[in-house]
Parts: structure tokens; sequence; C-alpha cells
């Protein structure tokens, strides 16, 4: 099958990406988002998130003349939609947006068109919840037009390469359906294209987020174990990886971003009685932070009155993404507890956090500092010259979070450190 225009429904970290890859490759996008800002700053030229060589990327889209971005779907020969699926208080996926994605494709929808959800979804999401939507323009999935699940698999910062490089998994409501899911993205994909169901593909979807899951929950308990028996975590894993059928992952102060944390309860609440082990580790991770409080705790002797300098918070190293960010949740707490925390996180500098200073500068989050803490590693945190931090901070209280500092060089400078996962 042939595609001449899709038009992609939310222009976030997946759709931006892929509408703009699309036109570059020669389709016709029209690339729709339901935020007028977006919208507004797209047309202007600017971007609305950081990834690298996404700006040039979507530069490159407009200046092809084949991307053009609105507020409302059009016709085209095939619709992608890529918008978000939060999860609700009580941890069931929040659906609305897909939904009313679908709903805005209905009047546009033509015998023959495509329609593919990327957004990561509870199993069967395509079957029982988008196709009934789309059956109300008359047309039928699998009889009238082609409908699939393919999810996206991207990791932030790494987007525009894995876009094209990763093997794609595309399950179709029928043969055809899959068929026509695999033309399209033939036209960037060069990882494998490989053919499913629509609910196998959102599975697999689900069980790779949850398998990271999992295993990093595994890593986090072995931080606390390691440490309360009076071993180094960080030695013990570097030899059990070792292993060849080993490779344990890496503890910090718990797990962010909007799909390894959310994602694994949609399983939880497809079979709850069956999830336990999914819903246990869920809950080591979300322990976490707690856990990172408290080895700053210890370290300071103590919270209340403390004065700390607190470097990170986006949810992972060199990103500029702050959702279900377990470093906004270190300094929370530690707002909570009394302490007067001042954060610097680079990669979004104007962002509150309740209770504490927001700093514009290395100077200025470690002038008075008592303690300096890691929260997220992005590279100029984990390049820092212990004696440079030490000239410009009154104490020598140092805690890493995700063990990367250099042991020798911070007490060398004359720094007590303090690494998650140590005894
Ligand atoms: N983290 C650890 N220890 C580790 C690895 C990660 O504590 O060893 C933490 C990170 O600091 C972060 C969180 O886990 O807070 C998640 O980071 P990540 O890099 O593992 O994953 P994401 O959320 O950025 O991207 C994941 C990827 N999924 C997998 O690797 C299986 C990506 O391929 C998906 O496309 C993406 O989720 C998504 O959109 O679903």
């Amino acid at each position: 099958m042939d595609f001449e225009s899709v038009c992609v429904l939310g222009l976030g970290y997946i759709g931006l990406p892929t509408a703009s890859t699309f036109a570059t490759h020669g389709l016709q996008v029209i690339g729709v988002d339901v935020n007028q800002h977006v919208v507004s700053m797209l047309r202007d030229g600017e971007i609305h998130i950081q990834e690298p060589g996404l700006r040039a990327l979507v530069q490159s889209a407009f200046e092809s003349g084949n991307l053009r971005v609105t507020a409302e779907p059009e016709p085209a020969d095939a619709f992608i939609i890529a918008v978000p699926t939060p999860i609700l208080p009580d941890k069931r996926a929040d659906l609305r947006h897909v939904t009313s994605a679908a709903e805005s494709i209905v009047p546009h929808l033509r015998r023959g068109n495509l329609v593919v959800l990327e957004s990561t979804s509870p199993p069967r999401t395509t079957v029982d919840r988008v196709a009934p939507i789309l059956a109300r323009s008359g047309l039928q999935a699998g009889a009238d037009f082609h409908l699939c699940y393919s999810p996206e698999r991207v990791l932030p910062g790494q987007i525009l390469r894995e876009l094209v490089e990763n093997a794609r998994v595309i399950g179709g409501v029928d043969r055809a359906s899959g068929e026509a899911g695999r033309d399209l993205y033939a036209k960037f994909a060069r990882g494998e294209i490989v053919l499913t169901d629509a609910t196998t593909a959102e599975m697999v979807k689900l069980m790779e987020n949850t398998a990271r899951d999992v295993n990093i929950a595994l890593a986090n308990e072995f931080s606390r174990l390691a440490s309360s028996l009076g071993v180094d975590v960080w030695e013990a894993i570097a030899l059990a990886n070792r292993h060849p059928r080993v490779q344990i992952l890496r503890p910090g102060p718990g797990v962010g971003g909007h799909c390894i944390s959310v994602d694994p309860w949609f399983l939880v609440e497809a079979a709850p009685q069956m999830a336990s082990l999914i819903r246990q580790a869920r809950q080591v991770n979300d322990d976490q932070p707690a856990y990172a409080v408290g080895l700053v705790e210890r370290a300071l002797g103590g919270l209340a009155g403390r004065r700390i300098a607190a470097l990170g918070l986006a949810y992972k190293a060199d990103v500029d993404d702050l959702r279900e960010s377990p470093a906004i949740e270190v300094v929370r707490a530690l707002v909570d507890a009394g302490a007067q925390v001042r954060v610097l996180e680079p990669f979004v500098p104007g962002f509150e956090i309740a209770g504490a200073v927001t700093a514009s500068s290395l100077e200025s989050v470690l002038a008075d500092a008592e303690a300096v803490i890691l929260l997220v590693d992005h590279a100029q945190f984990r390049q820092l010259q212990p004696a440079q931090v030490a000239e410009r901070m009154p104490g020598r209280t140092a805690v890493d979070t995700r063990g990367v500092w250099d042991r020798l060089a911070w007490s060398e400078a004359g720094f007590r450190l303090h690494v998650l996962g140590m005894g």
C-alpha cells in the first residue's frame, strides 16, 4: 500500500519526531496538537521539548514544505495517534486523550485509510476502545479501513536515532492492517519490522517496560541489602555482571519518567490477582526516594534546619523531563523535614518547588551549603571537580545517589562522601 499523507495526532516526545521524520522522507504531514500553545510555538519556529537533534529535524521538516501543524485533524491516507496515557491517582490508565484523539479522526476517516495507535495502552485498547469509536464513522476496522497498534520504543535522549533504527512491532487487527502499517513505517524505519496482532503488540510494549522496572527494583533492593550488610553494592554488581548471564541494572533514588513508572500499572489493572511481582516492584521503586532521603539524613545527622544543595530534578540524566521524577520527591521530602534546600536543574532552569530555593548556577546552589547531594547524573554533574565544589561551599558532606562520583577524588578534596548502596 502506498501513502502520500499522514496526520499525526499529538506533537509530544513521540509525535513531533515521528511527524518530522515522515516529512523529511517525503510524506505530506499534518501535525495536530490540541494545545494551541504548542501549535503556535512550532509555527514560530520554536520547539517545546528538548531532545538532541530535534530542533534541526523539525526545522528541516518545515523547510521541506511537507509539514504543517494545526489544532484539528484533516483527511489523510494514514492517522497516527501519539498522545499521552497517564495514570489516574488510583493507578488506572487515563485513556481520555486516546479516546478524544480517536473521536477527532471519525469525521475524516475514509475507506482504505490506516489508523495506528502508538500511545502505550492497556491490553485490548485497540480492539475494545479505539475500534468501536472509529466505527462511528460507519466504517469497520479490518473490513473498510486498516487499524494497528505499534508501540513507540525510543529512549529519551536518543529518540531520533532509535526512531529509525529500532526494531518496530506492528500489531494489526487483521493481516492486511499489519501489512499496511509495515508499508507506512518502511518509509523511514531501518530496523526490522515485525508483524503480530494488536493485543500482542500492546503486551510487548508493557512487558518491555515492566521488565525494566522489575529489574531496577531488584537493583534498588540490592542497594538496601548491601548497605545494611556493609557491602559496596556497586562493586558487587560490577562483579556479578561479569557472569555471562547476569546483567543487574543500577540502583538510584527511584524510577521516574512517564513510561517505566506508569506502564506496569496497566498490567496490574488488567489482572490484579496475577500481577503481584509487578506491583511489588513498583512499590520498591516508589519507596526508593524515601530511602535516599534516609541516606541524606544519616549523612548529616538530621535534616531540620540543615542547608542542602540538591543537584538535578529531571527523571534521569541529560533530559529536561520532570515527569514522575524521584529527584523532585526527594527534594519535597527534605523540605518537609525542615531542611533549607537549594536546587539546580540546568535543563529546566525556572522550575520551582514549594519551600525550596531555585538556584540558577552552581555557585548559587552551593553557597552556604552544608551538604551537596547528587540526584541526577547529568554529564555536567558527573564531571564536577570536587576541589572546585569545596571552594564554593562551606560544608564537607556529599551524597551520591547515582554511584557516579569518584570516591577517592571527593575524599582527597576533604569531603565525607556517602554513596547510595554502600555500607
Ligand atoms: N533507572 C535506574 N536504574 C537503571 C536504569 C534506569 O534507576 O539502571 C531509572 C532512571 O533514572 C529513570 C527511570 O529508571 O528514572 C527510567 O529511565 P530509563 O532510561 O530506564 O527509561 P525511559 O523511561 O527513559 O525509557 C523507557 C525505555 N524502555 C526500555 O528501556 C525498556 C524506552 O525504550 C521506551 O521507549 C520508553 O521507556 C517509553 O516511552 O516507554
